[in-house]
Order: structure tokens, then sequence, then C-alpha cells
């Protein structure tokens, strides 16, 4: 089979419980906004065969994984860039070089990185724990983060609220941030407020977080991601 027959057919999305997975929402998010069908495949995490029934999709046993045909994505950042190239009308990364050169830096940023704000401040969709998760090490998260977004918007960001004048990758990226920010309630300024509501007032994410708080499942664990 060619490379090209590989990447043809019904994209099937596998994703963990929306209330907590993350990393879930992220690819989600981002396949949302191509606009195509998918088929979702939610694999319920923390339990005893959580990881058995993850490694039949992926070799990594985790979530989210991107089925196409035989191709197999197993990263949410890998599945937001192969969305960008196969699907670029829904222009996933800003058009000028150098906002998508950002773009990407904050975005491998998020990937790699906050490991204090993910480990305190777990998603959880559902949740209001205002002033919870406060350890060492998250504020300097949230700091980092907050002016990010404000570097992001006042360089590349335009009148609509999102970090490069549309919606992005990066967008995606951060989505998670913003639920947790609207679980735990930190002091963040006016302006990270008003990105934070232009994330809160998409469509997609009012679906996803209706759908999480419709799930039955609690996972009791403070380090999830
Ligand atoms: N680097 C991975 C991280 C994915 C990840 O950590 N996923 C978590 C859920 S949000 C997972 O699958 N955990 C496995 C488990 O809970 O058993 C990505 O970006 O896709």
């Amino acid at each position: 089979m060619s490379e090209s027959t590989e990447t043809e057919g019904a994209l099937t999305l596998v994703i963990g419980n929306k209330n907590y997975s993350s990393w879930s929402l992220r690819a989600w998010l981002a396949l949302k906004m191509t606009g195509e069908d998918f088929t979702e495949e939610l694999i319920q995490l923390n339990q005893s065969n959580t990881r058995e029934q993850l490694l039949r999709h992926g070799p990594s046993g985790q979530v989210p994984v991107l089925k196409q045909g035989e191709l197999v994505i197993w990263d949410s950042l890998a599945i937001c860039e192969y969305l960008a190239e196969t699907y670029p009308d829904a222009t996933l990364w800003p058009a000028d070089p150098t906002a998508r050169a950002v773009a990407r830096a904050v975005s491998a940023e998020m990937h790699s990185g906050f490991v204090a704000l993910r480990q305190n401040m777990p998603m959880d969709a559902r949740e209001s724990l205002p002033g919870k998760g406060m350890a060492p090490g998250v504020q300097d998260d949230i700091n980092r983060i907050t002016a990010l977004w404000r570097d992001c918007r006042r360089r590349f960001g335009g009148d609509n609220g999102f970090l490069f004048g549309h919606f992005t990758i990066a967008d995606a990226m951060f989505a998670p941030v913003v639920l947790r920010f609207n679980t735990y309630k930190p002091e963040i300024g006016e302006d990270a407020l008003a990105y934070c509501q232009t994330i809160l007032d998409m469509p997609e994410i009012a679906a996803w977080v209706a759908s999480g708080k419709k799930e039955p499942w609690i996972i009791e664990r403070e380090d999830a991601e």
C-alpha cells in the first residue's frame, strides 16, 4: 500500500474521559475545528483494564490517538500537525511565518512544560474548586502562561480574542489550561480572563464540558494531567 492510500479513510479519535483528559481535548478540539466528520472512541481512564485497552489503539498506551486507514498517530501535538497539513483550509496554524513560528513555540512549551500546574490543578471540568491547587511552582507556571497569552495577543491577536487572530493549534493546546483556571480560579489579570472567556465561549468547548458533566465516572487522583 502506498503512503497516500494509508492516510485515506474515515477518521477515528480515541480519547479519555472528557471530564479529565486534557490531552484528549487538545486533539479533539483541533479535529472539530477542521469540520471533518470523525468517530469518537472513549476509553475510560484509571480502570484496571485501561492500559490494555489503550495499547489496542496505540503503542504509547496513552490517549489521544488518531486513526485514519492504517495510519495511527499517538500524540496530541503530532495529531494537530497532521490535521494542519491534511486540512489546510482549516488554517490550524497562522499563515504568517513569524506568527506560525511563535505559535509552534508556545504550543511546544505547553506540550513539554508547566508540570507544576498540570500536577496540582488536574483538569476536572465539571468541578469548581476555587483556591485549591496552589502548590509551589504553580504560580510561576500561571505567570508564564498568562504572559505568553498577553504577548501572543498583543503581537498577533487582532480583535477576536484568539492568540493568533483566529483559532489555531496554540488555542487548542491551551484550552485545557482555560478549563483548569475555570475550575481552580487562580487570580489572573483581566486580559487573561478575557482570553479564557474567548475559549469558554466556543460552542465546541461548551459541548465537550457538557459531555464531561454527563460522565458518571469519578477519578480520585491528584496527579492527573
Ligand atoms: N504526550 C502525550 C501525553 C498524553 C497523555 O498523558 N495522556 C493521558 C491522559 S490525558 C493518558 O493517556 N494516560 C494514560 C492513563 O491514564 O492510563 C500527548 O501529548 O498525547
